[in-house]
């Protein structure tokens, strides 16, 4: 290990970093100053490339595996030892950030420039890595690309799945040409670290730069489907009308009410689909996308099992006919505990103030700590918002969380002698 990585002397470019997050939120650029860079599109496809050609002047081996998972590989000394993978994704929300997934993804590619800056050697490859669809914003299944690549997601399932826009998930990735070859499946890893901004409000009002992330939150996804009965809102007697709508805003209510009689749960319904959206035409359809979350495995299930509930017992009361599908399941995650402690010593010996946090969003990280010891570095961002046009994060915490992650993939990774 050399005496600059030991010592924490090194330091990555947080200009060179800040530059490029900017660069790359021209792609997909909102007039509001956010990010429209939905999974498999041409712009999420763009930001790839932009990415892909920024691997390759580093002289990375830049490949692809069959979900479009981009993988950058810097050599290491010794090429048997397993790879240190350190990554985000690209797509964003409709109305996304500038933050998040850019942040981890572009701080990976500063660690592979610091590294080709000074010289430095690491025993094991780095690979810098971009998954594909995090966000589940268009395609429904959030975190496809990792959770293919971890196998907790069904090769099968991930391709067949149907973009809020029609397409399917194979369709898109053949009209991109956005799939490769190169398959990790048998490979080793000695660990995965991602870089996120915290997208809530803790570390911001607690005045600490870095949030290490111990352990992230479970959710589930449910899609509901109600079925009334179309009829005319001029002529329907409001005793015998099956209105799909009234049930919906029920259902709705339901499922705040729910998730407010359990400490530290949420629950959201985040899509409502109604038809024929006629104005006098009693609504026949409602759909529904119910987003609930809690740490604690045991509390989510059960809020799940009642929510299910609650929702079939709305439906009966409206003598609406009812689809449920559970078609997301998270698990709340436990981060590997080596790779934590990494990243709080490495945190306190570059001086950052630092807090263990649990994390409330889904990440890829979640997924690949199924695979592999795996850990997240959070850095605060204003007023803790994010998923909007106001994301923002300063530019000294992007550098901060960029060192914190450069040195933690040196630890993993070792340090050749030979380095100047
Ligand atoms: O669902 C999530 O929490 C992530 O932001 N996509
Ligand atoms: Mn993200
Ligand atoms: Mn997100």
């Amino acid at each position: 290990m050399t005496a600059a990585a030991v010592s924490g002397a090194l330091r990555s470019n947080g200009d060179r970093l800040w530059q490029s997050l900017i660069e790359m939120a021209e792609i997909g650029a909102t007039s509001e100053g956010g990010s429209h860079r939905l999974a498999l599109t041409n712009e999420d496809n763009a930001a790839l490339e932009l990415f892909e050609r920024w691997a390759r002047a580093e002289r990375c081996h830049v490949s692809r595996d069959r979900l479009g998972n981009c993988f950058a590989e810097r050599p290491g000394l010794d090429p048997a030892r397993p790879a240190v993978l350190v990554g985000s994704h690209l797509d964003t929300q409709p109305g996304g950030g500038r933050f998040d997934g850019p942040l981890g993804t572009l701080a990976a590619l500063e660690v592979v420039r610091t590294l080709n800056e000074h010289e430095i050697r690491t025993i094991a490859p780095v690979i810098a890595v971009s998954w594909t669809n995090e966000e589940g914003a268009r395609f429904p299944l959030p975190c496809t690309g990792s959770g293919v690549f971890a196998g907790v997601v069904g090769y099968e399932q991930a391709m067949s799945q149907r973009a809020y826009d029609g397409p399917t998930f194979a369709a898109e990735l053949e009209r991109l040409g956005r799939a490769g070859v190169n398959d990790m499946g048998e490979r080793e890893f000695a660990a995965y670290f991602e870089l996120h901004i915290e997208q809530g409000p803790i570390l911001e009002s607690t005045g600490n730069v870095i949030g290490v992330v111990a352990r992230g939150q479970g959710l589930r996804g449910i899609a509901v489907k109600l079925t009334g009965r179309e009829a005319h809102t001029g002529t329907t007697p409001m005793e015998s009308r099956r209105d799909a709508l009234v049930g919906a805003a029920e259902v709705v209510a339901a499922v705040r009410r729910l998730a407010m009689t359990r400490k530290g749960a949420l629950g959201t319904v985040s899509r409502l689909e109604v038809s024929p959206g006629s104005r006098a035409v009693i609504p026949g359809r409602a759909e529904l996308l119910v987003d609930i979350r809690h740490p604690d495995l045991e509390v989510l299930d059960e809020l799940e099992t009642e929510v299910r509930h609650e929702i079939e017992t709305i439906a009966a009361a409206a003598e609406l006919e009812v689809e449920i599908e559970t078609f997301l399941r998270i698990e709340p995650v436990v981060f590997n505990r080596s790779c934590v402690s990494v990243i709080e010593d490495v945190a306190r010996r570059l001086g950052c103030s630092a807090m263990e946090v649990v994390s409330g969003a889904g990440h890829d990280a979640f997924y690949l700590a199924t695979r592999m010891p795996a850990a997240m570095v959070f850095i605060a961002c204003r007023d803790g918002i994010s998923h909007s046009p106001l994301e923002y994060s300063e530019p000294e915490h992007v550098r901060a969380g960029c060192d914190v992650l450069l040195h933690a993939v040196l630890e993993k990774a070792g340090v050749s002698e030979d380095s100047r």
